[in-house]
């Protein structure tokens, strides 16, 4: 069976989509579009070869009678009111991250797919699907390194445009690792603290840059990440589990190593989009599968709604100097399951 999706929101990572499913990944083909830019929709259409139907309203993808899963990709606060939409009619939806701006969105989210009985919705939270997360977490289940105590991690880009302002280290960038630690050390946050310290004068005015997150989860385990988005040198995650025994670190992606002009090393992505280039795959190619046995195998909407409660935290914590607790509702049997 051809999965037929519809695309909603097509700009940077709409476009890469869009073109995966249609062109790359089995099982599935793009048959319509929509962006409030309409005319970058149709350009995008016809230029990609994809030629899917542009249509006026995100509405009249969902509705559309062929379109049988949707890809969510707009900017995120339109997110939620579009996922609701997806959900109102019955159909699977990939959304990007954020599930939605705020906690409260995403918790009508939640309430929105258990009303309806059925699971519809997976959050693009890719590293998940990373092979060096997957191998880091093999790893750490394998008791290799002993039970985790510690993490040191580190989220950087080279640089942010001018609109990434305030707390979009948080909510655009750190809601990566938020969902990622969990993922990999089976946990949930209990409380955190934001330290801004001293200011890069690479950062535009809008910014504080770098900041440190500090999270502590249920069994204790301490985890600190830096958040650098205008460092200059590289894309560059890191991610160091210390266990009872050993560290246990996420693989470096593949480089060659260099001895030339009297120095010793290796190149550093400069892009993030290279750096999850085949988890993007890997994850919707996943998606796809399952969306086509009736399955959600991937983040949930509860992860969603977890990432922006933490969220929400981090940024009160940010505000207030405080550390502050994470008040999470116990996980509902619903998302216990994957149907
Ligand atoms: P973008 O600005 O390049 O594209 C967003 C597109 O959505 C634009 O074309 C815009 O016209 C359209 N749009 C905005 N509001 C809309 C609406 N109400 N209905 C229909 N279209 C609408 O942004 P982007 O970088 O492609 O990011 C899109 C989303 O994907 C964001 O939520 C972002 O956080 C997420 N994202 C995820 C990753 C990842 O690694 N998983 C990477 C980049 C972006
Ligand atoms: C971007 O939106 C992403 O999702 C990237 O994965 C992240 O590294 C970057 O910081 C965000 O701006």
């Amino acid at each position: 069976m051809t999965l037929r999706i519809g695309i909603i929101g097509c700009g940077g990572i709409g476009q890469e989509h869009a073109r995966r499913l249609h062109f790359k990944l089995a099982g599935a083909q793009v048959v319509a579009i929509n962006d409030i830019n309409v005319a970058a929709a149709t350009q995008f259409s016809e230029m990609s070869g994809i030629k899917a139907r542009v249509l006026d309203t995100y509405q009249a993808v969902i509705d559309a009678p062929d379109v049988d899963a949707l890809v969510v990709a707009s900017w995120g606060p339109a997110h939620e009111e579009q996922v609701l939409a997806c959900i109102a009619a019955g159909k699977p939806v990939f959304c990007e991250k954020p599930l939605a701006v705020t906690a409260e969105g995403a918790r009508r989210i939640v309430e929105a797919e258990v009303q309806a009985g059925k699971k519809l919705v997976q959050v693009g939270f890719m590293r998940r699907y990373d092979a060096g997360y997957r191998a880091l977490k093999a790893t750490l289940d394998a008791g290799t390194v002993g039970d985790a105590l510690l993490v040191h991690a580190a989220h950087r880009n080279p640089a942010v445009p001018e609109m990434y302002v305030g707390d979009m280290s948080i909510t655009d960038t750190f809601i990566h690792e938020i969902d990622v630690f969990r993922w990999l050390l089976n946990d949930d946050y209990v409380s955190v603290q934001v330290i801004e310290g001293r200011k890069t004068r690479n950062a535009h005015a809008g910014l504080h840059d770098p900041i440190t997150v500090l999270l502590e989860t249920r069994q204790g385990i301490r985890i600190d990440t830096e958040i650098f988005v205008a460092c200059r040198f590289g894309y560059d995650i890191q991610c160091h589990v210390v266990g009872e025994t050993g560290v246990a670190s996420l693989p470096e992606p593949m480089s060659v190593p260099l001895r030339s002009n009297a120095r010793q090393g290796s190149g550093l992505l400069m892009d993030w989009k290279l750096r999850f280039i085949d988890s993007y795959d890997v994850e919707l190619q996943d998606w796809i599968e399952a969306t086509v046995r009736g399955e959600v195998n991937g983040p949930d909407a509860w992860d969603g709604y977890v990432a922006s409660v933490t969220a929400e935290a981090c940024i009160e914590a940010r505000k207030t100097k405080q550390i502050l607790p994470i008040a999470l509702p116990e996980r509902p049997a619903f998302y216990s399951r994957q149907g």
